[in-house]
């Protein structure tokens, strides 16, 4: 079907990140599994329709674009705004074909947005959600680790161990560092059981809300926390294990056992789920695998069995699985995300197979949970890009001196 019918040549608007994340990670994963071309050769034909989106004046990209026609722009609702996720989350999937065409045009796109970023990253690493293109700075936004912020965070660290972590990339290592002290920041406990969360902000102030979305964070903090030294990795693997215990609860909480989108905290009530449908998001089940392959925890796995039973009680229908309108009341909708086969099902499956499977040394998941085999970097891309941003310094000719030259 891929060789003879999959047609990218389509009059279609796509948003830049989903088609991404989805379809050249899909693709590119099918290449590293099977080693057979006709996965690459689609990978490059729907990249090649894409790398238009990153032709602005900071390399920011547009976040849709058309598929057939090559225009891009950013959608009306977010005021011509590019949204800090969609931005920052195609780092692993065009570094990876750059690496296996050898053509260095997909990596150079992706790292000069990282680059610009980086020009004026805060002390604290959190960046607002709506990024201005034209000037690749934070426009007044929520900071989150929720939607339209989480995979920003994500692949900073995926970048580092896709490239096997050498010294080349180690600005996105300093950046994802960066960052966690801002994540340690937005860090409160509930009353009366002292749930850890992760706080959203607008400008100086913390809103004690967290997306269901934000619950990718205990796994990218466990994964994370091996290259901090002794102490610090202790104390990011407590606060990951932490936080899985919330993002449990938040199933838990509900009367269907299945957790709602996002959730607020309130002095004295713990918990209360705010938007209240499930779309059968993976990100809870996710942690729980990175959690159980890096403790041996089993107790993730009894956590992972007792989500996947709700999802059959409550989701399951003859044709497949459905989301809930409602969590209190069971009501279903209509609706299959493709993401329940990419990632929570998958997850849930490895968290029952021996660590053999997708073994984390050799392989990386993108956002969308489709591995990429880990490959050594030591090429120069990043640090040449960065050059290019240092100020140039003159350096005076004892001939010319102070006063001298043109
Ligand atoms: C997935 O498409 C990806 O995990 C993405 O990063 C955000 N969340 C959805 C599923 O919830």
């Amino acid at each position: 079907w891929v060789a003879n019918s999959l047609d990218f040549n389509k009059d279609y608007d796509a948003s830049v990140f989903e088609t991404t994340i989805r379809v050249v990670g899909g693709l590119l994963s099918a290449y590293d599994l099977s080693r057979d071309n006709v996965f690459l050769e689609k990978a490059r034909d729907i990249a090649d329709r894409l790398l238009p989106a990153w032709d602005t004046t900071t390399g920011i990209p547009y976040n849709v674009i058309n598929l057939a026609r090559g225009n891009a722009h950013n959608p009306g609702w977010a005021g011509g705004q590019s949204i800090l996720a969609d931005s920052g989350t195609e780092q692993l999937e065009f570094i990876a074909l750059s690496q296996r065409t050898g053509d260095p045009k997909y990596q150079e796109k992706v790292e000069k947005v990282i680059v610009a970023l980086n020009k004026t990253f805060p002390a604290d690493g959190l960046l607002p959600i709506y990024i201005n293109p034209d000037t690749a700075t934070g426009s007044y936004s929520t900071i989150t680790f929720g939607a339209m912020g989480d995979s920003f965070y994500e692949y900073l660290l995926k970048a580092w161990i896709q490239g096997n972590k050498t010294s080349s990339l180690k600005l996105y290592r300093e950046m994802w560092e960066t960052s966690m002290k801002g994540l340690l920041s937005l860090i409160r406990r509930s009353t009366p059981s002292s749930f850890a969360y992760i706080c959203e902000k607008n400008g100086d102030s913390l809103t004690d809300k967290m997306d269901e979305l934000a619950c990718f964070a205990p796994g990218m903090l466990a994964l994370g926390s091996s290259g901090y030294g002794p102490d610090e990795a202790k104390k990011f693997l407590s606060l990951a294990e932490e936080l899985a215990w919330t993002c449990y609860s938040f199933y838990q909480s509900t009367p269907t056992k299945l957790a709602g989108e996002n959730y607020f905290f309130n002095p004295g009530q713990d918990m209360t789920v705010g938007t209240s449908w499930n779309i059968l998001r993976p990100e809870t089940v996710e942690s729980l695998f990175y959690l159980w392959r890096l403790t041996g925890n089993k107790t993730y796995q009894e956590w992972g069995w007792n989500i996947f039973q709700a999802f059959e009680k409550n989701s399951r229908i003859e044709s497949g699985y459905v989301g809930l309108k409602d969590v209190n009341t069971g009501v279903k909708d209509n609706k299959m995300q493709s993401f329940f086969l990419a990632e929570t099902l998958k997850y849930l499956y490895l968290l029952f197979s021996p660590p053999t499977v997708i073994p984390l040394d050799e392989w990386v998941f993108n956002t969308e949970a489709h591995p990429l085999r880990i490959v050594n970097r030591n090429d120069a891309n990043l640090a040449a890009l960065e050059g290019q941003h240092k100020p140039v310094i003159k350096i005076r000719s004892r001939k010319t001196g102070r006063l001298g030259g043109n």
